[in-house]
């Protein structure tokens, strides 16, 4: 291998309420590929209780692994997100809204940034069962870039109680 050759991972994390919820997702995902991101793993997909939201239909969740030395930029990787969620019906007429598809970017190598565009880490992934449950299947051994803790120790001291169960078709 090319001796400084680097990959870089990122982790996108999928979430669907409205509509076919377990074809929503794989929707996003063949979006991503189709977008030219390369995924490398996905983890199983699992029902969650809504959280930090008024009352709506449950989501599955899941996340995604995406690994390539030629990754698009964390900015350019959102637009392309931003584009698979309007293409799959996604609206955005009301924040925490019921949706056919989220794809949020959690975290792209140890990449930190706060723009109006886009926050890395996702600010809030570490607090949540959704995210950190597939997440720990994924990397479970990965760091959090900015609060130097484990994913398998967030989900160890998690406050967050909600109910996160594998899905079954
Ligand atoms: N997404 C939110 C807010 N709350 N709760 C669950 N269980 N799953 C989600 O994907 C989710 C949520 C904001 O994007
Ligand atoms: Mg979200
Ligand atoms: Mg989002």
């Amino acid at each position: 291998m090319f001796p400084y050759s680097s990959i870089t991972n990122a982790y996108v994390g999928l979430g669907s309420n409205l509509g076919d919820r377990a074809g929503n997702l794989l929707l996003g995902i063949r979006g991503m590929l189709d977008a030219g991101l390369e995924i490398s793993r996905v983890s199983t997909i699992y029902e969650t209780e809504p959280v930090e939201t008024f009352p709506q239909p449950v989501f599955l969740n899941m996340v995604a692994e995406l690994s390539s030395d030629v990754l698009p930029p964390p900015e350019k990787m959102m637009a392309r997100l931003l584009r698979i969620e309007y293409a799959l019906g996604r609206t955005r007429e009301a924040a925490m809204a019921p949706r056919t598809i989220d794809l949020d970017l959690l975290l792209y190598s140890d990449e930190t940034q706060n723009t109006e565009f886009l926050t890395l880490p996702h600010p809030r992934f570490h607090l949540r069962r959704f995210v950190l449950t597939p997440l720990a299947e994924l990397a479970p051994r990965l760091v959090h870039p900015t609060l130097n803790i484990t994913v398998t120790d967030l989900l160890q001291n998690l406050e967050d109680g909600s109910e996160v169960k594998r899905w079954h078709p």
